[in-house]
This record gives structure tokens, C-alpha cells and sequence, in this order.
């Protein structure tokens, strides 16, 4: 075969191109917060109830809306408590440790300097959102409980009439923000901002770790609400809608359904969405949805407002915890309801961090460090992680082990 002259300098610009580009995808493919789904279809292990277990010494997350006026005031004084305490050489309060420790798990982009074997982010869009999450409110609340040990974290269940309004009390996480306007086209005008009354309206946030993940900009030291903005305005969900989540037997589709960035369409085929915890995240924090997907109804992210609905500092709002209590609620009874145990975990495949007996950054042994992920300088701000903590998701898998339990699931 005769090329032409010129043939190999005519190649060589698009081949280069191609090997530049399929570098990029290898390098990226664990940078990206796409899921690892699995087909509708994977196989099921049989069920596994879980053994007997004495209840006595468990301390009980309780529904939000069963909480007395002392247990409320008691979590409020636990929550301000933690703000307010700065630990010995650390810039910030024991509470805003939590949140960068939340913001940084963004951080496990190569490009952004992150180090160490952690592939992707450690707590969001993988099969680690549950354990992860599970430890990390485990950890809060130990810390709750050294400043008051009847406190816990209380739950918030998406499909209670009255729960947000309990929430949203002034003696309690206080009400929605004020002072700005929004207009959502035909849907009207619509009220949110600051929080300025109630027990929150002091509550004071670092501005370096309050920010945009999509304009990358500060979004200040208040706490911003805009509760109840359309599409995003069902202060309950419908009992169905949670309870689909329990016709599955895979825990990668558990998983991916109730961080509820992906749903199933009618086709059983995986698609965007923004459902229950992601749905709820909005709900409070508020945002603007491009128009409604034909197929499937869900509206896609397009800018953020409040503080909950930026979700590397969302834990700056306290209603983070309840929210993420009642997603650990859900997995906890799907566990008993048989799938109970390592088999209802992936053992391996998944990116390192992510598999069963993979640690978890920041309780990895020092293995990994995040990049700096921010609008400044704040991965310094974080004490390196204590090497001797090791935590997998084979560790957490049995909540009762950590010492609660729930009203639901006694
Ligand atoms: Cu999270």
C-alpha cells in the first residue's frame, strides 16, 4: 500500500490527540463522581436476618418528632457546645473540623494534588456513601455525647407530615432564611437567604470553608436557607417513594437509590435524577433546576443557594445530621430486613477506599491525602488524620456493634 508523502505528519497531529485524550479518561476515571452501577439484573445473595442481639446498653436515635422539649434543648446545647470549642492548635471549632473533613473528601482529584491509594472520592457517588457516612455520624455524635451523653442524633423521616415543621422551630434548628428573592419561572416568586432568628441566627461559618462547589466562590459566614423552593418544594415525601427503595437485594443499587443522584426509569435503565437524601439536601438549602427531563421528571442541579444544598459544606447546617441519620435509619432496617452482613457488600471491584475491607480517608492510617479542594488554602487546615484509626466498611456494616440503634429497628 503507497501512502502519501505527507501522510505520517497528517497522522501524527491526530493520533497525538487520541493518546492525549485516552491518557485524560484513564487518569479521570476515578476522578469523576459517576457511579459504578450495576444492572438490574446482578445477582442476589440469599437473605441474612441478623442474630439476636441484647439491646440493653444501645442508645436510640429517636424520630424528630418524638423528641421532648429537654432532649431538644440538650441536642441544640451539644450542637453550639461543639462550635464553640476549639481544640488545642487548631484554627477551627471541633464543629467546622467536621464540616472540612466533609469538603475535602471533594478533594481526591489527582490534579488537585491528592496523594496515597484513596481512587476517587471516599464518601459520595460510590458504594462507601453509606459506611462512610455511617462512621462519620458515628463520630459526631460520640462527640455530642462527651459534651452530653443522653444526646443522639435525631432522625428526620422524609415521609412525616410534621417533621420538617418540628425541625424548622424557632426553640429547635430554626426556621427558613430571609431577604432575597427568587423568581422560578411559572412557579412565582419565592422568599429565602439568611437565617436571621431562632436559636441558629449566631450560628457563624468559616467563609473559606462555606462555598459554591459550582462558581467556586464563598458563599459568607451566615447560614443560608431556602426552604421549600420549587421543584423542590414537598415538605414529605409519599410512603412509596421511600419504600421502593426496599425492592432491592443489591446493595449497589440500595446505595445508589438512596444517596438519590440516580434513578431507575420505567426502562430499569439508570439515569440522573435528584431523589431522597439529594432531594432532601434541596429541600433546605434550595436550588435552581434546569427544565424537568422528558422521561423521568427529575430536574437537574444548575446553581446552588442555600448552605445544605452545597454538598461538600453542607454539614454547616444542622439539619445535615438529622438528614443523614434517617439515611443511615434506612440502611440499618434494609440490613435487618435480610440483607444483614458481608454479603451485602461489594468485596471487591469497586475503586480503592470503596471495597469491603478497602479503609476509608480520613481513618485510612494516613495512606491518603485529599487535595486541596477549596476557594483557598485549606487542606492545612485539618490535622493529619490519626494513623492509628483504621475504618472499613466491614467495620460499620453492624451498627449495633457501634452502640445505637434506632426507634425503628429495636
Ligand atoms: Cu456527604
Amino acid at each position: 500500500m503507497k501512502f502519501p508523502k505527507n501522510f505520517k505528519k497528517f497522522l501524527f497531529l491526530p493520533l497525538m490527540a487520541l493518546v492525549i485524550l485516552i491518557i485524560f479518561l484513564v487518569q479521570d476515571q476515578f476522578n469523576s463522581t459517576s457511579y459504578h452501577l450495576p444492572s438490574i439484573e446482578a445477582p442476589v445473595p440469599s437473605p441474612v436476618y441478623p442474630q439476636p442481639v441484647t439491646q440493653a446498653n444501645l442508645k436510640i436515635r429517636k424520630n424528630v418528632v418524638d423528641l421532648t422539649p429537654p432532649e431538644k434543648a440538650a441536642f441544640v446545647n451539644a450542637l453550639k457546645t461543639l462550635k464553640n470549642t476549639i481544640p488545642e492548635g487548631s484554627q477551627l471549632s471541633q464543629y467546622d473540623l467536621f464540616v472540612l473533613q466533609h469538603v475535602l473528601t471533594m478533594g481526591f482529584r489527582k490534579k488537585l494534588g491528592a496523594t496515597g491509594p484513596a481512587q476517587g472520592n471516599p464518601a459520595h457517588s460510590q458504594p462507601a456513601f453509606l459506611p462512610w457516612h455511617r462512621q462519620y455520624l458515628y463520630e459526631f455524635e460520640q462527640a455530642l455525647q462527651k459534651i452530653d451523653p443522653s444526646v443522639t442524633v435525631p432522625y428526620w423521616d422524609w415521609t412525616e407530615p410534621n417533621a420538617l415543621k418540628m425541625i424548622l422551630q424557632d426553640d429547635f434548628l430554626g426556621p427558613s432564611g430571609q431577604g432575597e428573592t427568587v423568581n422560578i419561572l411559572e412557579a412565582g416568586s419565592f422568599t429565602g437567604g439568611t437565617v436571621t432568628s431562632g436559636l441558629f441566627a449566631d450560628w457563624t461559618l468559616n467563609d473559606k470553608i462555606h462555598f459554591d462547589p459550582i462558581t467556586m466562590t464563598s458563599m459568607g459566614t451566615k447560614l443560608i436557607r431556602f426552604i421549600g423552593l420549587p421543584p423542590h418544594d414537598r415538605y414529605f415525601l409519599p410512603k412509596a417513594e421511600v419504600e421502593q427503595l426496599f425492592r432491592y437485594n443489591n446493595y449497589e443499587i440500595f446505595n445508589a437509590l438512596i444517596e438519590g443522584a440516580m434513578i431507575l426509569n420505567a426502562k430499569n435503565q439508570w439515569e440522573e435524577g435528584w431523589t431522597l437524601h439529594a432531594y432532601a439536601h434541596s429541600v433546605i438549602g434550595g436550588s435552581l433546576v434546569d427544565d424537568i427531563h422528558p422521561s423521568h421528571g427529575q430536574p437537574h442541579q444548575t446553581k446552588i443557594l442555600g448552605t445544605m444544598d452545597s454538598i461538600p459544606s453542607s454539614p454547616y447546617d444542622p439539619i445535615f445530621w438529622l438528614n443523614h441519620a434517617n439515611v443511615d435509619r434506612l440502611w440499618a432496617q434494609w440490613q435487618d430486613q435480610g440483607h444483614t452482613g458481608e454479603t451485602f457488600y461489594p468485596s471487591s471491584g469497586m475503586p480503592w477506599g470503596h471495597n469491603l475491607h478497602d479503609p476509608m480517608w480520613p481513618w485510612d492510617g494516613g495512606l491518603s491525602q485529599p487535595g486541596n479542594y477549596g476557594i483557598d488554602n485549606i487542606v492545612t487546615l485539618l490535622p493529619k488524620p490519626s494513623s492509628a484509626l483504621v475504618v472499613t466498611p466491614a467495620d460499620v456494616l453492624d451498627f449495633r456493634k457501634l452502640g445505637y440503634t434506632f426507634d425503628t429497628t429495636r
